[in-house]
């Protein structure tokens, strides 16, 4: 088994600008991923499971809801703090960042912010302490760039809801305790509705085959005449807004994730440049391989800039939902570029599950699709800079 040897790389003395709890948040989080999952996640990832035992040790360092409140049972982070767990968790692997983000600002978030009192305090603690998995239903079959056209919907039957149509690509369905769902009403107008396992009519089954983001378990949600307590919907928000505002957070996370997944291949290629030698000397000393490294290292410090800044700007309730598409676009752009590069460094070895590079890479694949593909997120800046529409 590979040792994890793992450093942090901070080019432009980013440490400087991180508070003392930022440090401690980043040292728990990094150690926890050394000790529990670096281990593992070749095992899990050729079995294409998400290894469910770990849970509780995601809780213990604040992965599940960090900026939700105290009160809640959220750890009352701030919005940096939550970027550094993401970008920790997707040093290691995409997937497990993924368990993070859907279960923080997919499921947490909307509860948080749309919930009722009385289903904060029934949902938030156990989400916060993983004693509860939840995972977030808005792609369909037929609606995944383009939401707004979903056709799942519920109908008013007294003293609950019945809900029907299905849900695609779901992360973390197949083990989900609950689901938040986004349904049209009878009017068509979107709301959100948590959906518990054991609900009559309510299955949620595997896919299958799946060469991307294998540690990490995706289904289907399927609601055949599915009888929905009138005291699960979210009251607070309706329209895609909602579901869209709980993107903006996620997609926020990604934006840090993705600088965590590039800089675990880059630290894997340098080291490997200076180990491997090839016509007499390190491979690290001809001009190729420099300007590879080189040119990773400059994207990489320019994609740490970026997301710091945004979440400077997030914490003060600033980043504008195209500011949070450009970051998560360009970042996970930047580490699909950077683990092709990395790649390449360690020739055939490179292949091989003896590094990390190519799981990174293989997993980026979703993270450009999902959150919003890298066209939507172009789109989305188109439309901020020019304040004419392309999407339609
Ligand atoms: P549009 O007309 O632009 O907007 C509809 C309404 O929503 C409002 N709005 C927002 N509100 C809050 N936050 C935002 N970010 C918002 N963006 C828009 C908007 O003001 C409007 O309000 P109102 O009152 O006028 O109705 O909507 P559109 O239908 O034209 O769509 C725009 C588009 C294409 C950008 C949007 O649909 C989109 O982002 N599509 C991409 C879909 C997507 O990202 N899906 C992700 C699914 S979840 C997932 O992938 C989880 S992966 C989890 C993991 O494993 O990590
Ligand atoms: P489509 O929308 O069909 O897009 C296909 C292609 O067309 C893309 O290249 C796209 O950029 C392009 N395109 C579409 N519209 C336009 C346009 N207007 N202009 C130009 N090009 C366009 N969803 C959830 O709700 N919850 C989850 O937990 C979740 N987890 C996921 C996990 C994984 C592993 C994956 C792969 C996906 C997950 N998704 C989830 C779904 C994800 O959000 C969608 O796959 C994504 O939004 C794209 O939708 P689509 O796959 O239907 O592609």
């Amino acid at each position: 088994m590979r040792t994890d040897q793992y450093q942090g790389h901070d080019y432009y003395l980013m440490d400087e600008l991180l508070s003392d709890e930022h440090k401690l948040v980043r040292d728990s989080a990094r150690a926890w991923v050394k000790k529990e999952m670096s281990p593992i996640i070749e095992e899990y990832y050729e079995k294409a499971d998400f290894p469910k035992h770990v849970i509780p040790g995601m809780a213990e360092i604040g992965a599940f809801g960090p900026y939700i409140p105290e009160e809640y049972g959220g750890a009352g982070l701030d919005q940096i703090s939550y970027g550094i767990i993401m970008q920790e968790l997707e040093r290691c692997d995409s997937g497990l960042r993924s368990t993070s983000s859907v279960q923080s600002s997919l499921v947490m978030f909307p509860i948080w912010k749309y919930g009722s009192e009385e289903q904060r305090k029934k949902y938030l603690p156990k989400l916060a302490a993983g004693e509860m998995i939840g995972c977030f239903g808005l792609t369909e079959p037929d609606h995944g760039s383009n939401p707004s056209g979903m056709i799942t919907n519920f109908k008013d039957a007294g003293d609950h809801f019945v809900l029907n149509g299905a849900k695609m690509w779901i992360s973390n369905s197949p083990f989900a305790d609950i689901a938040v769902v986004w349904a049209k009403n009878e009017e068509g107008r979107i709301h959100g509705l948590i959906v518990e396992r054991g609900m009559e009519g309510f299955t949620t089954p595997e896919t299958h085959g799946k060469w991307s983001l294998r540690a990490s378990n995706t289904g289907e949600l399927v609601f055949d005449n599915v009888k929905v307590p009138k005291e699960n919907l979210l009251p607070g928000r309706s329209g895609l807004g909602a579901p869209l505002s709980c993107l903006d957070s996620a997609r926020y996370g990604i934006a840090w994730g993705a600088i965590g997944a590039a800089l675990d291949c880059y630290d894997s290629a340098l080291r490997y440049s200076k180990e491997r030698h090839q016509f007499g000397k390190p491979i690290g000393a001809f001009q190729l391989q420099q300007k590879k490294l080189a040119e990773m290292i400059t994207e990489i410090t320019k994609a740490q800039l970026l997301t710091f800044r945004l979440g400077q700007l997030k914490n003060e309730g600033r980043a504008s939902t195209a500011q949070i598409s450009m970051a998560k676009r360009n970042n996970v752009d930047m580490a699909l570029k950077v683990a092709r590069e990395a790649r390449q460094i360690h020739g055939g070895m490179g292949i091989t599950n003896e590094y990390p590079i190519m799981r990174h890479m293989m997993n980026l694949e979703s993270v450009v699709t999902y959150e919003g593909t890298h066209d939507i997120h172009l789109l989305i800046t188109g439309f901020d800079i020019t304040g004419e529409s392309a999407f339609k």
